[in-house]
């Protein structure tokens, strides 16, 4: 009540002082009045807008824009629901952008937990809302971390206080709210600059830029990532580090077509063309917190296989078995780390879903069960368009989907045809339907057990792409505003159906103008379940297109990237996205798959490569090899050494998608997950890390031979030898010769790791390790995560092995078993523990008892304990003095 007070008397302040000085808003006052194009001072005065040039010329600042007074106001006073508030709004302003102005309006504010703050914002009538499950938040929500506060002045506008700091979050107070039937719009205000996420596309630097207005549009859409262009997957998510170290991220659930504009003010102005306000607010406070809390809403990505944190190799247009062996073979006598081969649709006959080329691919299913006897495992890919055109009773998947009736139809009701890879039209199936998912089931289970024993699935072109724009019969999409709406986010192609199908086509859940976006997600669980059914064991799916909680499913891949250096630095900025996403198990086509790789350039990515949670180098058509095999001595040795380190910490980056499924956190994540606190972190984006206790500081410049890297405050450790970085909360030049990456392990963890080998069916056998890094007070902590690799949900059968490790004392390493499921373990051997950071050691004991072979560096303080040969399922300590 107090604080509505004060609003009202800087409101009439702010109301005396606009009236008395006749200028215009400040540029980073100003939310844009006339988005769409053709903007003229007639067409803004009569949109009730203002009109003024900028302050600062060339900054793409709005000289069309909002008066300040325009909106809604607040009816009455906010309504307690229990659980929440309820305001009702009425629409005060008269003029409009594009019509359909809704007159009143419910916000209803949901104080879902301590963390968790849902607002939503209707008009009463039926309108779309996307039908993504929202899983409940843990504990009460007796002690809020955000407080809601509205005013009416200068019109209705809501803020976000985070409890206890009281910083604003949130402020709907930029203006220029909008709710009409075609148009949404809503402006706010952001406490800072660190903001992080909205996907998915291709962001040049991971922070945000806020020069000149920068647009992100968000339509599932086929197109190679360049710039600013709407791509594959929707993700209205951002998250913000506020300037004291807190966090929180906002997810918006709408699919519709959609655009984020990063106002300097700083804040975000966002508009979309259907749906309502639907958002949750993750209060934290700490980054890891932030992306816990949403993926416990939007589900967790489950544990992969463990051969699929293997290296995989792909290409488009091996175009002969043969080609494809010679890879392979090529592959296996460089002897690089080497676990997943797969086939992509040049496999197919005619490019087919479920077939296979008989002449050129003839004998791919034999040959798919003879690489699985060497430890190689096939994947291959699958495409949503089915085709047509094929002779009457010659190909199931045609025949049983028009029995089962699964196909997206026009408003007419018949399927709506276009036109990919086959040689005929397609049908696309909707996956949204029951009918559907039962027939993709079928077929995957059929195509396996009859064809080709792949152990997992590729989902492609699932935007769903086409190559003409809309319905091939009728040469586009029948003009009406759906499918050419009043307001057109600024999408590749300047319509929402270029490459895609109709908006006014229908799946089960309704009108593409609003589903089109939901497209992948919705092949997403189905593909997910039929490869499990399909397999028998562990199986994992890779889709190109996401929307939030995708990760429940499926990973994803970047995409048809390019063999160019800048790739390099897009890549690490993509990965750590959908880490934030809730897809940690993610990464582009290593070495790029447009253009041809350069043998430098390639063989840096495949170093960087070796640190992507999903790491697969995979070509585009017409490209040369660019497999690491494929060129000389210096490639190869710079792959094998990078994956041999990369195999080695396997079990580390295993726990680490364990812990993901567990308790939700990243994977891959960036400094300032980790140190919050220092402001020099929070641009960093050429350095990542692997949960808590990885840094990896990679070349990703052409003919750098050192990495300059920055150290936040704490003990950090060379990965290779052991020894300290000299400096603290600083950069370090690190000497990065080609066939080395830097790598550095931070002082309080322990990482398990496996002798590594050509693939992980062979390095599971190895002995395992431990690495423990000591902090500033001699101690270390972490856990180890392992199974059978391969058995079907492990985690929720209990069927797993986790210990937790520390060094609680200076000179103690406990091993402890929490969770002792899996029964194999028993044969899993500790052979050596590395302790970082310690001082002289002259003896060790094991479990009591002296232990004689171990080693101390006097140069980096080193300690090596080898020849351990303990059981990894039982409890010991291990001392040193
Ligand atoms: O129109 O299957 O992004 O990874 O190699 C291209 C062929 C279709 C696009 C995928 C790419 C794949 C390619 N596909």
């Amino acid at each position: 009540m107090f604080r509505m007070l004060l609003y009202l008397i800087f409101g009439v302040i702010f109301l005396a002082s606009g009236l008395s000085a006749q200028t215009c808003v400040p540029d980073a006052e100003r939310v844009d009045c006339h988005p769409d194009p053709n903007a003229s001072t007639e067409r803004c005065l009569a949109r009730g807008c203002l009109h003024c040039p900028p302050d600062v010329p060339d900054q793409n600042v709005p000289t069309c824009y909002f008066p300040k007074d325009y909106g809604y106001s607040m009816v009455g006073e906010p309504v307690d629901t229990g659980n929440g508030v309820r305001v009702e709004l009425v629409r005060t302003t008269t003029s409009t952008l594009f019509g359909g102005d809704s007159m009143n309006l419910t916000l209803e504010a949901d104080f879902q937990s301590d963390y968790r703050l849902r607002i939503k914002i209707t008009d009463g009538t039926p309108r779309w809302e996307v039908p993504l499950q929202i899983d409940p938040p843990t504990g009460g929500n007796e002690n809020r971390r955000y407080e809601v506060i509205f005013t009416n002045v200068p019109v209705f506008s809501f803020k976000i206080l985070r409890r206890p700091t009281g910083t604003t979050i949130f402020d709907s107070s930029l203006g220029g709210f909008t709710f009409s039937d075609q148009f949404l719009q809503l402006a706010f205000k952001l406490p800072s600059r660190n903001v992080y996420g909205i996907g998915e596309n291709e962001q040049h630097s991971f922070r945000h830029s806020f020069d000149k207005f920068p647009r992100w549009v968000l339509w599932a859409r086929d197109a190679a990532p360049s710039g600013d262009v709407n791509l594959y997957g929707v993700q209205p998510h951002y998250t913000v580090l506020e300037e004291d170290g807190n966090a929180h991220a906002v997810a918006i659930v709408n699919s519709n077509a959609q655009e984020f504009v990063m106002h300097p003010n700083p804040g975000i102005v966002y508009r979309t063309i259907g749906g309502i306000f639907d958002m949750y607010f993750f209060l934290g406070p700490t980054p890891e917190s932030v992306a816990q809390q949403y993926s416990e809403a939007v589900g967790r990505f489950p544990l992969p296989p463990y051969w699929s944190l293997g290296f995989q190799l792909c290409r488009f247009g091996y175009d002969h078995i043969d080609n494809m062996r010679a890879v392979v073979d090529r592959m296996i006598a460089s002897e690089i780390p080497y676990d997943v081969q797969y086939g992509d649709i040049d496999i197919m006959d005619r490019r087919l879903d479920f077939t296979i080329d008989p002449i050129n691919f003839a004998g791919l299913g034999a040959y798919v069960q003879e690489l699985k006897t060497q430890g190689i495992r096939f994947m291959t890919i699958l495409d949503p368009g089915i085709s047509i055109g094929e002779p009457n009773g010659t190909y199931p998947p045609f025949e049983l989907g028009q029995e089962m009736e699964v196909w997206i139809t026009k408003q007419d009701d018949t399927p709506a045809q276009g036109r990919v890879w086959p040689p005929d039209d397609v049908y696309f199936a909707d996956f949204s339907k029951n009918s559907t998912r039962e027939w993709w089931k079928l077929l995957i289970k059929k195509f396996h057990d009859e064809e080709l024993e792949f152990a997992a699935l590729w989902i492609d072109m699932n935007e769903p792409a086409n190559f003409v724009h809309g319905d091939i019969n009728d040469g586009g999409c029948v003009t009406t505003s759906i499918n050419d709406p009043p307001y057109l986010p600024r999408v590749r192609g300047d319509s929402l159906y270029s490459n895609t199908l109709c908006p006014d086509h229908k799946d089960s859940m309704g009108i593409h103008y609003n589903t089109h976006s939901l497209y992948g997600w919705s092949q997403s669980e189905p593909t997910f379940i039929a490869n499990n059914e399909a397999v028998g064991t562990r199986s994992f799916a890779l889709s190109r297109s996401t929307f939030l909680g995708s990760g429940r499913w499926i990973t994803h891949w970047l995409g048809d990237n390019h063999s160019n250096w800048d790739n390099l630095l897009y890549s690490i900025i993509g990965m750590l996205q959908f880490n934030l996403f809730g897809i940690p198990f993610v990464g582009p086509d290593i070495c790029g798959h447009n253009n041809n790789a350069t043998a430098e350039m390639c063989g840096r990515w495949m170093q960087l490569g070796a640190f992507y949670p999903f790491s697969r180098n995979h070509n585009g058509y017409g490209h040369i090899d660019q497999d690491p095999a494929a060129f000389d001595g210096a490639i190869i040795e710079i792959s094998k050494s990078a994956l041999n380190t990369r195999y080695r910490l396997l079990p580390y980056l295993y726990t680490l998608l364990a812990m993901h499924y567990m308790n939700g956190n990243t994977v891959a994540r960036a400094l300032w997950h980790e140190f919050p606190q220092d402001p020099e972190t929070r641009g960093i984006d050429r350095q990542f890390m692997w949960g808590y206790g990885l840094v990896i500081s990679p070349v990703i410049d052409e003919g750098a031979t050192n990495v300059t890297a920055y150290f936040p405050d704490a003990r950090f450790y060379d990965y290779y030898t052991g020894g300290e970085v000299a400096v603290r909360k600083g950069y370090v030049e690190l000497d990065a010769p080609f066939t080395h990456i830097p790598l550095h392990i931070r002082g309080g963890g322990v990482l398990p790791v496996q002798a590594s080998a050509v693939n992980t069916d062979l390095a599971r056998r190895n002995p395992l390790g431990l690495i423990a890094a000591l902090d500033d007070r001699g101690e270390a902590r972490g856990n180890f995560y392992y199974d059978a690799g391969d058995s079907l949900e492990p985690i929720a059968s209990g069927t797993y092995f986790l210990a937790d490790i520390a060094v609680n004392q200076p000179g103690v390493l406990t091993y402890v078993v929490r969770t002792n499921g899996y029964v194999e373990m028993n044969q899993q051997v500790m052979g050596n523990i590395t302790v970082m950071g310690g001082v002289a050691v002259t003896s060790v004991t094991v479990n009591g008892s002296p232990h004689a072979e171990f080693s101390f560096s006097p140069v980096t303080n080193q300690l090596d304990i080898y020849e351990l040969g303990l059981v990894a399922n039982l409890n010991f300590t291990v001392e040193w003095v």
